[in-house]
């Protein structure tokens, strides 16, 4: 059985305990491999690690930073099939998604930072010629970060590019679910010739190895993106050592149809918008609002688009929906299906495992894709972040109506709004409390702009020089003239 180890130094090292946990392909519940079970004590080694490179890391010049995140990218791309059938392979995801949307945003996420930071400028403010002030921007120091399960190399890319392009070295901890990819990345980060301990990668579970770095007394900045539950607790461990902390939470997030809209193009999205990734995506749209004009016209193109996609093996190109991470999360989704019954909601398709699965797939967490109505907006359902592929219709009769039923959420990551009118497009994007908001589109992502969310669903922008403010501590010196 392969064993995946700490990244510690430049070097791969197995957990000072020699504890291990399984590591299952979702989709068969196989065990694949068998990962380090880490500890303080792992957590600490890389911690020093870091920190012994952080002197010299951060005196490079951003050039040759550039030129070293830049060649990281690079080999991700050379080893783009093998990295994109890992990462469905840990996840249960299908492996066209893997190679349309985790593995390129992995590469783009290494571009974009290597040459951001050959484009930045800090600020300077003249005092009517008594003084000058400028604003030095600093790398922090060693980065915890803290990645899911559901975009593994993805979202853990897309918090180390930021980091060590700023010159800060990192100890990253991916999820213990699917840490396939980030060890490999490691493997990739060696070849670059990354300088040894500028990335430092621990393996093991949240509340050991995560616990440890986020009360870590020399990390002082934690980037995390997980369950928002998870993120109280990092919040709670951080606060008291004035960690700078960014947090990207769950989300519940409205998808608004209004009557003028393409209804063609609103019904295509949100199919993506509610199923993509088994609707484990943060970002996922899963609750639908129709105004009423259309609702019944929408409802049934939509589920019968429904109906017709392919659940099945990840690795068959052609699927377009996998398996569900693990047994306790599909417990918890189907969990809601029923919740969904017995709070008077209307199952229209899915709801239960395919029948017809292949026999290597029967041990897979697999769950149709699931559409709810009649639902009331303040039941558990609608209110509660499911994360899998189970969506909820519900009919309005007005802007204000849809706003206020899009705003009745403790999260508040994003929105799609689908309509022509671009005055109402302007005024409902407005009127959302939320960090995004998409018009007549979903997930469409330019890296420059700031992302995060409000409410519970987190705090903090991350995403162009936001990321780069974030991973860095802005100093005034004032030079009296
Ligand atoms: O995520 P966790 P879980 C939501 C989604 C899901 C729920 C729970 O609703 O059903 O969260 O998922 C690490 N200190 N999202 O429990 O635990 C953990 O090891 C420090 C939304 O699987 O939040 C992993 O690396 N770290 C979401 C990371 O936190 C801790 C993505 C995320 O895992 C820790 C995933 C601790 N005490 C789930 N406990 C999104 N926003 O995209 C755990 N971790």
């Amino acid at each position: 059985m392969k064993r995946v180890f700490n990244f510690i130094g430049g070097d791969f090292h197995p957990p000072c305990a020699g504890r291990y946990l399984p590591d299952v392909d979702p989709a068969t519940g196989e065990e694949i491999a068998e990962i380090a079970d880490s500890d303080a004590k792992d957590v600490d080694a890389a911690v020093a690690a870091a920190a012994r490179a952080f002197p010299s890391w951060r005196a490079t010049p951003a050039e040759e930073r550039s030129r070293l995140l830049l060649r990281i990218a690079d080999l991700v791309e050379e080893n783009f099939d093998e990295l994109a059938l890992l990462e469905s392979q840990d996840s249960g995801k299908p492996v066209a998604l893997a190679r349309r949307l985790d593995v390129p945003r992995a590469i783009r996420n290494f571009r974009f930072f290597a040459t951001a930071i050959l484009h930045a400028e800090t600020k300077c403010h003249s005092m009517d010629g008594a003084a000058l002030n400028y604003t030095l921007r600093q790398p922090v120091g060693v980065a915890g970060l803290i990645s899911p399960w559901n975009l593994p190399l993805y979202l853990l890319t897309w918090k180390i590019a930021p980091a060590i392009a700023a010159g800060n070295c990192c100890v990253a901890k991916p999820s213990e679910l699917t840490p396939l990819t980030a060890n490999r990345l490691a493997e990739l980060a060696r070849e670059a010739e990354i300088p040894a301990g500028v990335v430092n990668i621990v393996q093991g579970r949240g509340p050991a190895a995560g616990r440890a770095l986020t009360s870590h007394p020399d990390v002082p900045l934690i980037s995390f993106t997980g369950g928002t539950k998870t993120g109280a607790d990092v919040m709670a461990a951080a606060g008291p050592l004035f960690k700078k902390v960014s947090l990207e939470l769950g989300g519940k997030n409205p998808n608004v149809v209004f009557a003028d809209a393409d209804l063609d193009a609103a019904v295509a999205t949100s199919i993506s918008s509610s199923f993509a990734n088994q609707g484990e995506i943060c970002l996922c749209g899963s609750r639908i609002f129709v105004e009423r004009a259309i609702y019944d016209e929408f409802l049934d193109r939509f589920v019968d688009r429904t109906k017709k996609l392919r659940v099945g093996d990840p690795r068959d190109p052609a699927t377009e929906v996998g398996a569900l991470i693990s047994e306790a999360h599909f417990r918890k989704v189907a969990g809601y299906v029923d919740l969904a019954k017995e709070e008077g909601g209307e199952i229209l398709c899915g709801g239960k495992r395919p029948a017809d699965l292949p026999d290597r797939l029967r041990g897979g967490w697999f769950l149709e894709p699931t559409v709810v109505a009649g639902l009331d907006c303040s039941g558990r359902v609608m209110q509660e972040e499911i994360f899998g592929p189970v969506v909820t219709v519900t009919p309005f009769d007005s802007d204000d109506q849809a706003v206020a039923f899009a705003n009745g959420s403790r999260y508040g990551l994003s929105a799609s709004v689908w309509t022509r009118d671009l005055a109402r497009a302007h005024r409902v994007a407005a009127a959302i409390d939320c960090g995004t908001v998409w018009v007549n589109t979903w997930l469409l992502r330019d890296l420059r702009v700031p992302f995060g969310g409000m409410k519970e669903s987190g705090i903090g922008r991350e995403g162009g020089f936001d990321s780069l403010d974030f991973f860095t501590e802005a100093k005034n010196v004032c030079v009296k003239l």
